[in-house]
């Protein structure tokens, strides 16, 4: 190294040791990811000054109208993970079906990537931060095409999962289960650097982040949880601060450094919550565990869910231990589990 600084790629190499089956499939798998954010990452840059603003114009499999910064972050992904060769099969939530790459070099290839590529779309056109999201499975199949039950794995079995927030500054944040690693790209060089090593979730924070327009929506426990945050008690430091970005990675990443708690719960528009198990909750669950802290939906382990469908929704409290915990309490005692 000699230089003072850490790049992701160098960073990758080094801890490669620390799989003792590992090939540099998975080192390479996250090198192709970390292309495409950051290619992302200039589009996002010059959104304002080029067309990429607004909706093209179609409805993605959330039934959401599509922008232009989804499509092309989602294209941006495949097309890297596609050319990269280490990836069987994409889940993507701006496409319904799964994406197999039956190349020669992929269609035996180890890894299965599950992605939100753009996440906090309603933030594209308004200069606030948003962000990519991914999580990566062992595919269980030996050999040949991989199939849905490749897609479909508990959150448990993630051999890495991370986040990209193209904020005031883009940082990608990654664990591999054995802690969690945060770089900055340094725009200078075109290069993520080693900025936040091994982070730590605070046990307890002053920040709740939750979208309160729904409040009549929420479940009881929730209310409570709410009136909790909001009740005076100088022991706890409440009443507590309110975030509420509506991009879960800048809220989220927000909770990691400073300590706090996220919510997305049923709503009763919602009754399955808005998030997306495998390419939402599943990799910020990993990430947040692996930081010390807590993510369930009020009532089990996000990552201990047997995933049914690609698609599925599920509510998520996720953040510093103490908080989450308070709020599962609530949930308990008011509200009745799905
Ligand atoms: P998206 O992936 O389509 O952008 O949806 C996910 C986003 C989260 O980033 C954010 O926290 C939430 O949806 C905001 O939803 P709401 O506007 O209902 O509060
Ligand atoms: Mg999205």
């Amino acid at each position: 190294m000699g230089f003072g600084v850490v790049t992701l790629g160098q960073f990758i190499i080094e801890k490669q040791a620390d799989f003792p089956y590992a090939k540099g499939e998975l080192s390479r798998l996250l090198r192709d990811i970390a292309i495409a954010a950051k290619i992302v990452n200039r589009e996002i840059n010059k959104a304002g000054l080029v067309d990429m603003i607004g909706h093209v114009g179609t409805i993605n499999i959330q039934g959401e109208k599509q922008k232009k910064l989804d499509v092309y972050a989602d294209q941006q992904f495949i097309a890297a993970l596609t050319s990269g060769g280490e990836c069987c099969i994409i889940a993507t939530e701006e496409e319904e079906e799964i994406i197999h790459i039956d190349s020669p070099v992929s269609i035996n290839a180890k890894y299965i990537v599950c992605i939100d590529p753009m996440d906090g779309s309603s933030n594209t056109d308004v200069n606030v931060a948003v962000g990519t999201v991914f999580s990566i499975y062992r595919r269980k199949s030996s050999e040949g095409r991989a199939t849905i039950d490749d897609v479909l794995q508990k959150g448990t079995e993630q051999v890495a999962a991370g986040y990209i927030i193209y904020g005031s500054s883009t940082m990608l944040v990654y664990t591999t289960g054995k802690g969690v690693n945060g770089f900055t790209l340094d725009p200078s060089i075109g290069e993520f650097c080693l900025s936040h090593p091994e982070m730590k979730i605070p046990e307890t924070g002053i920040t709740y982040s939750i979208n309160e327009g729904n409040y009549v929506h929420f479940p009881e426990g929730v209310k409570k949880y709410i009136k909790y945050c909001q009740v005076e008690d100088e022991s706890s430091e409440r009443p507590y601060t309110s975030r509420y970005i509506g991009s879960m990675v800048g809220d989220i990443h927000r909770s990691l450094i400073n300590g706090g708690i996220y919510i997305y719960p049923t709503t009763s528009r919602s009754p399955e919550g808005k998030l997306r198990l495998l390419y939402e909750c599943n990799p910020m669950a990993f990430i947040i565990e692996q930081a010390g802290g807590k993510a369930s939906t009020g009532f089990e382990r996000i990552l201990e869910i047997q995933p049914t469908e690609v698609h599925q929704r599920v509510p998520i409290f996720i953040g510093s231990i103490k908080m989450v915990e308070k709020a599962e309490e609530l949930m308990l005692h008011y509200t009745k589990p799905l």
